[in-house]
């Protein structure tokens, strides 16, 4: 099959003279209005994906997650509902950047041995953003130089990652949204029924005004009670703006529009509902209940329960750098579960977490999911039980495995898989929060000339360019008790990141400012 119609079809969708595209943490992002020919080159690579695969369904999401309105961004998922592989990022970089587009495609095909007669379907969503139904319109063009192609139309992130796995493999669940809301509401309604629980889980969710509102109002069950709020999705110029989980981890205060009832747990997610955090008013104090915290509350229940079935399997839990220090003392000192560190992006994580039976990984920022491995999947079809309540733990294993989101970190799969938590333990939100004590931490941003200059090594958590700049950090932070601040370029955002944690609040405000005092030359 000749490459040659990718030449057509490309004249309609022009790259900006001298724009430059990185394939980063979650794909390409900028604003909205670059982005039509990357989009466009996007879909003539996941057409290329999908024939080096011989068919497979690939999918395209087109959203820029937490980023403000006016940005957008792209990502491919692979058929298994995981991120492109690393391997393949450089080619979506040099897609996006190419003054030679057929030269380009004819040296991916050649380099991965590509016969673009295979490719089969690649399917495309897109968050609630005003640029989103033009690029839909760029990925299609692109898509169908050489494949099938299917637009979903509004869909979470997740959504999407649980479309492409449905798509190939079958048994995974119905390869259509509605197959997605169905197994997640049966899977929570069985668990609810299996312990009694006939009182409705509530909550509050700030959607952020993003496509999370609009699929959180689908859960139809008498058994779940969802009040959303900031789901104001046709002010397009309302998403992520004073709410959302980013707003809220960032700041560590309320979103717009929440009115708080004490010790009552409220929620937000993100843009696209990949990200959750939870918080409550003990008093006067916000108290954050944050990825860390997600991963510990679930960790613990999957603990109880397999203690109870007497299962014994290998349960690790991964974390970044922006994990506080008290979480990791916890999970290592009380939960005695081994902790690993990878670099910020969920791939990272995810990646890490398929060496476990059980991979808990979630992103300080609430980004994360649980991972279950084949063999522990079918341990739990062939373990017996003897007891009544052995036999409780084990189905409720089994159901967990349907209820959290194996392809991705998902707020909806996560905000149930956390209230089904605190109601089989019977835990408050003041005893999830009380687990242990933060060690106060906040996240700053600073604009540089050049974030690429900015490079890490140890997991992000040590700076080796630009010289010397390492070694002025770690002395700062030699001078406050419990101390730990590291500096990463962001990879969806125009800015570098610095993290700071102390003994007091007053400590921690201080080293982050004269960290960042630090970063005023560059
Ligand atoms: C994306 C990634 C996350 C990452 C976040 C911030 O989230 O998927 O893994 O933590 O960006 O990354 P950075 O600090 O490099 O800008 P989202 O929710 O925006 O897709």
């Amino acid at each position: 099959m000749s490459l040659d119609p990718v030449l057509a079809a490309s004249k309609s969708h022009p790259k900006p003279p001298n724009a430059q595209f990185a394939y980063g943490t979650a794909g390409f992002r900028t604003l909205g209005a670059q982005l039509d020919s990357t989009v466009f080159r996007v879909g003539v690579l996941a057409a290329l994906r999908s024939a080096k695969l011989e068919g497979k369904t690939i999918g395209v999401m087109i959203t820029a997650s937490h980023n403000p309105p006016q940005d957008n961004g792209v990502k491919l998922v692979d058929p298994l509902g995981e991120m492109l592989p690393q391997v393949w990022e450089p080619y979506a970089t040099q897609l996006a950047n190419s003054e030679d587009l057929l030269a380009d495609v004819e040296d991916i095909v050649a380099k991965e041995n590509i016969d673009v007669g295979k490719a089969g379907l690649v399917i495309v969503g897109r968050d609630t953003r005003e640029t989103g139904p033009e690029l839909v319109t760029a990925a299609l063009d692109g898509i169908n130089v050489f494949s099938q192609s299917k637009d979903f139309g509004e869909l979470t992130t997740p959504q999407l990652h649980y479309l492409v796995r449905s798509h190939n493999d079958p048994e995974f669940g119905e390869p259509t949204e509605q197959g997605y809301i169905d197994k997640t509401v049966a899977a929570v309604e069985k668990i609810m029924n299996l312990w009694n629980i006939t009182d409705p889980i509530k909550i509050t969710v700030d959607a952020a005004n993003g496509v999370g509102a609009l699929k959180l109002k689908k859960l139809k069950s008498s058994l779940i009670a969802i009040t959303v709020i900031n789901d104001n999705t046709r002010d397009k110029q309302a998403l992520n703006v004073d709410c959302g989980a980013d707003f809220v981890k960032t700041n560590q205060k309320l979103p717009a529009n929440v009115q708080p009832t004490p010790d009552t747990l409220y929620s937000s997610f993100d843009g696209d509902a990949d990200r959750v955090v939870f918080y409550y008013m003990e008093g006067q104090q916000f108290r954050l209940l944050d990825g860390d915290r997600i991963a510990t509350l679930l960790a613990s229940l999957l603990n109880t329960l397999l203690q109870k079935v007497q299962l014994k399997v290998k349960l690790g839990i991964i974390q970044t750098a922006y994990a506080n220090g008290s979480s990791t003392k916890y999970i290592e000192e009380q939960l005695k579960v081994p902790v690993a560190f990878t670099p910020t992006g969920v791939k990272h994580l995810h990646h890490k977490a398929q060496e476990y039976d059980i991979g808990v990984y979630f992103e300080a920022n609430g980004h994360g999911t649980v991972l279950f491995s084949d063999e522990y999947i079918k341990l739990l079809k062939t373990t017996n039980t003897t007891t009544e309540e052995q036999q409780k733990a084990l189905q409720t294993l089994q159901l967990l495995v349907e209820v959290i989101n194996q392809t991705v970190g998902d707020s909806i799969s996560d905000l149930l898989a956390v209230l089904l938590a605190l109601k089989i333990e019977n835990k408050s939100c003041r005893d999830w929060a009380d687990e242990y004590t933060e060690l106060p931490n906040k996240l700053f941003k600073v604009l540089v000339a050049d974030r690429f200059a900015f490079k890490t090594a140890n997991a992000e958590r040590q700076l080796v360019e630009p010289a010397g700049l390492q070694e002025q950090i770690d002395a700062l932070v030699q001078q406050f008790p419990q101390g730990r601040s590291f500096v990463r370029a962001s990879g969806t955002e125009n800015a570098v990141r610095v993290y700071s944690e102390a003994a007091s609040e007053t400590d921690c405000l201080e080293l982050g400012n004269r960290v960042c005092k630090l970063l005023e030359k560059y």
